[in-house]
């Protein structure tokens, strides 16, 4: 009888699927208690592209670098972030990772590798390059992927960073999430070319397009890249395919969408499709799925009551941490 060969070990499959929805269910906390008032400012969700930051991250080691975005919530859980710290911060509690003066779009955690999530559009890529440069001086074989949009990819700093990047070498990884819309604009109204991967062309560097709804397609790109940063090679740019199912931020009406649109993409729901995979495969049972998910409701919970109980910040410390 021939033997199945899995493209990544079974524990490595089932903490992908434990990752993403670890991400889905805590979006979905964030949006309900964002409309119980207990989350002020504005807050991005990832769900509908889980498999990207869960995919990329899974390539990397622990003591790997990223750097994230304004939607930064998914990064941070796929490489590891804690989801009690992270809703802590998201309620301004002095337990939350900024200590409750920072909220969702400050969150990193350097113990982690997660060089934080960023309110500038493109904000990252100076930092991705940087910690690349870093760490091929000090010759860790870390590399870092550096995660930004559709938008992202039109400001000039991606321009400055790709071209330094590739002619000093640096191990860092340009993982592009076309979610196929910068807050209401399309990206084929605001991109001259279709294939964002065919960029990669000006700065002599592989320029790659994966389908960001399959968890292990992405995984499996975004591996090689690495293989290829930490030989010394440089850089790459990835461009993931995937769909943000909500709005940019809560409260956007998205008349520049169809419902139709949204739906479609809803039926290739990456957890669903990955689900679906595992169980086909043999390598988990449906009831091996679902006590992962309950699992991870619990942790929610938990992460939840945490933040709903911690202690608002002193108002003694309003200037502490404050650097400018
Ligand atoms: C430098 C800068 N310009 C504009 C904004 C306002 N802004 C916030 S998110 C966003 C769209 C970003 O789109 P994209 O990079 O595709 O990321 P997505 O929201 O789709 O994940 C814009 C224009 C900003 N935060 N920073
Ligand atoms: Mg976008």
């Amino acid at each position: 009888m021939a033997v199945k060969v899995l493209p990544l070990a079974k524990p490595v499959m089932l903490d992908m699927f434990d990752r993403m929805v670890t991400i889905r269910f805590f979006e979905e906390r964030v949006l309900e208690l964002f409309r119980e008032g207990l989350i002020r400012g504005s807050t991005h969700t990832y769900i509908g592209m889980e498999a990207d930051a869960v995919g990329a991250c899974t390539a990397l080691r622990p003591d790997d670098y990223i750097t994230s975005t304004h939607r930064g919530h998914g990064h941070c859980i796929a490489k590891g972030g804690d989801v009690r710290l992270m809703m802590a911060e998201l309620l301004g509690k002095a337990t939350g990772y900024c200590k409750g003066k920072g909220g969702s779009m400050h969150i990193a955690d350097l113990d982690m590798g997660i060089l934080g999530a960023n309110g500038i559009v493109g904000g990252g890529m100076g930092i991705a390059t940087g910690a690349a440069l870093s760490a091929k001086m000090r010759g860790s074989g870390q590399v870092c992927i550096c995660f930004f949009g559709d938008g992202g990819i039109n400001q000039g700093a991606f321009h400055e960073n790709a071209n330094l990047a590739s002619i000093w070498k640096l191990p860092v990884i340009y993982f592009c999430e076309n979610n196929q819309y910068a807050m209401s604009m399309s990206s084929k109204r605001a991109n001259a070319v279709a294939d964002l991967s065919v960029r990669a062309v000006s700065y002599n560097m592989p320029g790659v397009n994966v389908d960001g709804m399959d968890v292990l397609a992405v995984e499996e790109a975004v591996a090689k890249a690495v293989e290829r940063a930490r030989a010394g090679e440089g850089p790459s740019l990835i461009v993931a395919t995937t769909y943000r199912f909500e709005g940019h931020n809560i409260g956007d009406p998205q008349p520049y969408r169809t419902k139709e649109e949204v739906e479609e993409w809803r039926k290739r729901d990456s957890i669903e499709r990955f689900r679906q995979y595992l169980v086909k495969e043999g390598i988990a049972t449906a009831a091996e799925t679902e006590a992962i998910e309950k699992k991870v409701r619990q942790r929610i919970d938990d992460a939840v009551q945490f933040a709903r109980e911690s202690p608002e910040p002193e108002l003694s410390s309003v200037e502490e941490d404050v650097y400018a």
